[in-house]
C-alpha cells in the first residue's frame, strides 16, 4: 500500500503569530489611485502578501513557542512585538484587498482575496499606538492565565493542572467548590483589559469593513455572517433532546449521591460537581451516573498506570495510530522539540496545542500530559492538528488552514473515536473485549465526554459574540455568561458570583482569543467523519465499536480532505469525504440510539428540565 504523502503546517494559526513588517507603500494596490487594476495586479498583490508573511511567520512562531513554554517578562514582550507586526501586516493587506472588489479575477484569486479580508481574529486599528496596546493586552491576559494559581489558606499554591486532576476524582463537594472558586480569582483582574481590548478590536474590525469583531468572527464560514448563527441553532436543535435527557439523568444521580440540598432536582446542576473545572465534559463522573447493572467499560487510566505508561509512550501509541492509516511518521524533531511535561520552576502555557513553526517539518505539540485515558484522547486531538498542518503546508498561505475551524478540531477526535475495546486489546491495554451487554455503559461514557460538551461548545461564543458586538456593559459580562450557561447547559455557579467576577476569563480561549464555535462544530463533525471513514474502511460493526485502525483506504480518504486545506468552501471538503455537503447531527442520533432509549427509561418518572 502506497504511503500517503504529507506536508506540514501550522496548527494553531491562532496561537503562533505570523508576522511581517508592515509598511511598504509600493504595493500593487496603490496603483488604484492612478491606473485601472487588473487580474495580474491582484495576483501580484497576493504574491507580495505571501512573501511578506513567509519572511515573518517563522520567527514569530519561534517567539510564540518560546513564550508559551517559558512565560516571563521578556518572552511576553517579544511575542507581543511579533504578534503586533503580524496582525498589523495582515490588517494592512486585508484593507487593501478591498481594492480588487470590482476587478475581474479568476475564482481562485477571488477566494484568496475574500479569505484575506476575514483572516484576522482580533484586528488592530491603523493607529499604531492602539495596535501596540492591543498586542500588549493579548500577552498580558495569556500570561495571567498561564501563570495563574490558587493559594490555599495554609499557603500551599496549586496550578490549574493540579486542581483539574483532583477535581476529576474528588467527590468532596467542599473541596471541589474551593478549587472551583479559587481558579476564578485568577480571571477577575482580566475584566478591565478585556473590555479595553473589545473596544480597540472593534475599531480594527470596522476599518476592515465589518460592523464589529463579532461579525468578523462569523464571516469565516463560506456563508453570510448573519446566516451562520442559524446554522448553529439548527445543529443544536438536532442534539438538544438527547442532551436534555443526559442532563436529567446526571442531575438525578448526582442528587442521589450528594443529596438534594446540594443538587436540587428542579434546578440547574451546580458546576463544581461534574468532574471538570468548567463542567464542559463529564466523563470523570461516570462512576456516579453509571447503570446499576454491572458493566465492563475499559478503564484506560487504570490500565496505563498498571502498565507503567509514560508521556512518551502515550504519544508514540497515538502516532502509531496515524501511521497505521498510512500517514508518514513524525519527524525526529517532533520528539526533540515538543513539550510533553510541565517543567519545574517556570511558568508555561499548559493548555494543549499543536504547532508547525516553519510550515515545513517543524511539527510540535505542547502539553502537560497527565497519564489518563482523557489525555490519551487529547494527544490524538493534537496530533490530528499536526497531520492536518502537514497535509496543507504547500498550499498558498491563505489556504493553510482547515476547511472551516471545526474541521481542524475534529480530525484527532475522529481518530480517537476509533479507540474502541478492540483497538485497546490490540495495544494490550485490556484482556477481553466486552460483549454487547456492556454497550450502554460504553456509550454513556462517550456521551458524558462528547454530548455534555456540545452546549458548552455553543454557549462560549454566544457570550462572546454579544460581548464583541460592544453593547454589553462590562458589569453585565458575568451575568450574561451565567444566563447562557444555564440556558444551554442547565448548569449553575455553585456560589453567588461577586460583582467583580469575570468567569469567562477562567477559560483559556477567552483570554487567548481563540474562537470556541470550532469545538461545537467539531463535536458534530467528528461523528460524521467517523461514520464516513468506517464505511470506507468496510466496517460492519455498529458505529461505536468501529475502529478504522489499519485502514489505508480510510487514511487516504482522510488525507485527501486534509490536503485541500481551505482551498475550497468547506461544503466541498465535506462532500469529498462524506459524500454530502452539510453538517448534520443525525449521525450522533444513530451512534447513541440505544443510549437514548435507555436514558428515556431512566428518566421516565423524573421531571426533566430546569
Ligand atoms: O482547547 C482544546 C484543545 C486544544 S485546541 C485541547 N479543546 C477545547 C478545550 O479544552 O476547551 C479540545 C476540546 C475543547
Ligand atoms: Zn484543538
Amino acid at each position: 500500500m502506497k504511503k500517503i504523502k504529507f506536508s506540514l503546517l501550522a496548527a494553531a494559526a491562532l496561537i503562533a503569530g505570523v508576522a511581517c513588517s508592515p509598511t511598504n507603500d509600493d504595493s500593487s494596490a496603490n496603483k488604484a489611485q492612478t491606473e485601472i487594476l487588473n487580474a495580474a495586479d491582484a495576483k501580484a498583490f497576493l504574491n507580495k502578501f505571501e512573501a511578506e508573511m513567509d519572511k515573518i511567520s517563522t520567527p514569530a512562531a519561534h517567539a510564540a513557542w518560546a513564550y508559551a513554554t517559558h512565560i516571563n517578562y521578556d518572552t511576553a514582550k517579544v511575542t507581543a512585538y511579533f504578534n503586533e507586526q503580524v496582525s498589523v501586516l495582515r490588517a494592512k493587506y486585508a484593507v487593501e484587498a478591498a481594492k480588487f472588489n470590482d476587478v475581474e479575477v479568476d475564482a481562485d484569486t477571488r477566494r484568496q482575496l475574500e479569505l484575506l479580508k476575514a483572516s484576522l481574529e482580533i484586528a488592530p486599528p491603523a493607529d499604531s499606538k492602539k495596535a501596540e496596546r492591543l498586542a500588549a493586552i493579548g500577552s498580558e491576559m495569556t500570561s495571567m492565565y498561564g501563570a495563574g494559581e490558587y493559594c490555599r489558606e495554609d499557603g500551599t499554591c496549586l496550578s490549574l493542572v493540579e486542581m483539574s486532576a483532583e477535581m476529576s476524582t474528588s467527590r468532596d463537594p467542599e473541596l471541589l467548590k474551593e478549587y472551583w472558586q479559587g481558579w476564578r480569582e485568577v480571571s477577575k483582574p482580566m475584566r478591565d483589559i478585556y473590555t479595553e481590548q473589545v473596544g480597540i478590536a472593534n475599531e480594527g474590525a470596522k476599518e476592515l469593513g465589518f460592523a464589529n469583531t463579532s461579525e468578523l468572527w462569523r464571516a469565516k464560514y463560506d456563508m453570510p455572517a448573519a446566516d451562520f448563527p442559524k446554522e448553529l441553532d439548527r445543529l443544536w436543535g438536532q442534539v438538544q433532546p438527547f442532551y436534555n435527557a443526559l442532563q436529567c439523568h446526571v442531575r438525578a444521580e448526582l442528587s442521589e449521591h450528594y443529596g438534594e440540598d446540594i443538587v436540587p432536582l428542579n434546578k440547574p446542576i451546580p458546576a463544581h460537581l461534574l468532574g471538570n473545572m468548567w463542567a464542559q465534559s463529564w466523563g470523570n463522573i461516570y462512576d456516579i451516573v453509571k447503570p446499576e447493572q454491572e458493566m465492563n467499560v475499559p478503564d484506560v487510566t487504570k490500565a496505563m498506570a498498571e502498565q507503567g505508561y509514560d508521556e512518551l509512550r502515550m504519544v508514540k501509541e497515538a502516532e502509531d495510530f496515524f501511521s497505521s492509516l498510512g500517514f508518514d511518521p513524525l519527524p525526529d524533531t517532533f520528539y526533540e522539540r515538543s513539550m510533553f511535561q510541565k517543567p519545574e520552576g517556570r511558568d508555561v502555557q499548559c493548555h494543549a496545542s499543536a504547532w508547525n513553526l516553519d510550515d515545513k517539518e517543524d511539527l510540535r505539540i505542547k502539553m502537560c500530559i497527565q497519564i489518563t485515558g482523557e489525555e490519551f484522547n487529547v494527544i490524538h486531538h493534537e496530533l490530528g492538528h499536526n497531520y492536518y498542518q502537514r497535509a496543507y503546508k504547500d498550499l498558498p498561505v491563505l489556504y493553510r488552514g482547515s476547511a472551516n475551524s471545526g474541521f481542524h478540531e475534529a480530525i484527532g477526535d475522529t481518530v480517537a473515536l476509533s479507540i474502541t475495546p478492540t483497538y485497546l486489546k490490540g495495544l494490550g491495554l485490556i484482556d477481553e473485549i466486552p460483549d454487547a451487554s456492556n454497550d450502554i455503559g460504553m456509550l454513556l461514557k462517550v456521551a458524558l465526554d462528547k454530548i455534555a460538551f456540545i452546549p458548552f461548545g455553543l454557549m462560549v461564543d454566544q457570550w462572546r459574540w454579544q460581548v464583541l458586538e460592544g453593547n454589553i456593559p462590562p458589569e453585565q459580562y458575568n451575568k450574561l455568561w451565567w444566563e447562557l450557561r444555564e440556558k444551554y447547559q442547565g448548569v449553575a455557579a455553585p456560589v453567588e458570583r461577586s460583582a467583580d467576577a469575570f468567569d469567562p476569563g477562567a477559560k483559556y480561549h477567552v483570554p487567548a482569543n481563540v474562537s470556541y464555535t470550532r469545538y461545537f462544530l467539531a463535536h458534530i463533525l467528528q461523528f460524521q467523519f467517523h461514520k464516513a471513514l468506517c464505511d470506507i474502511a468496510g466496517s460492519e460493526e455498529p458505529l461505536h465499536r468501529c475502529s478504522i485502525v489499519g485502514s489505508k483506504e480510510a487514511g487516504t480518504a482522510l488525507n485527501n480532505m486534509l490536503e485541500m486545506g481551505k482551498s475550497r468552501p468547506w461544503q466541498e471538503a465535506m462532500q469529498t469525504m462524506t459524500g454530502a455537503p452539510d453538517m448534520d447531527a443525525s449521525t450522533i442520533e444513530a451512534y447513541f440510539a440505544p443510549l437514548k432509549v435507555w436514558l428515556d427509561e431512566q428518566n421516565a418518572n423524573r421531571e426533566c428540565g430546569w
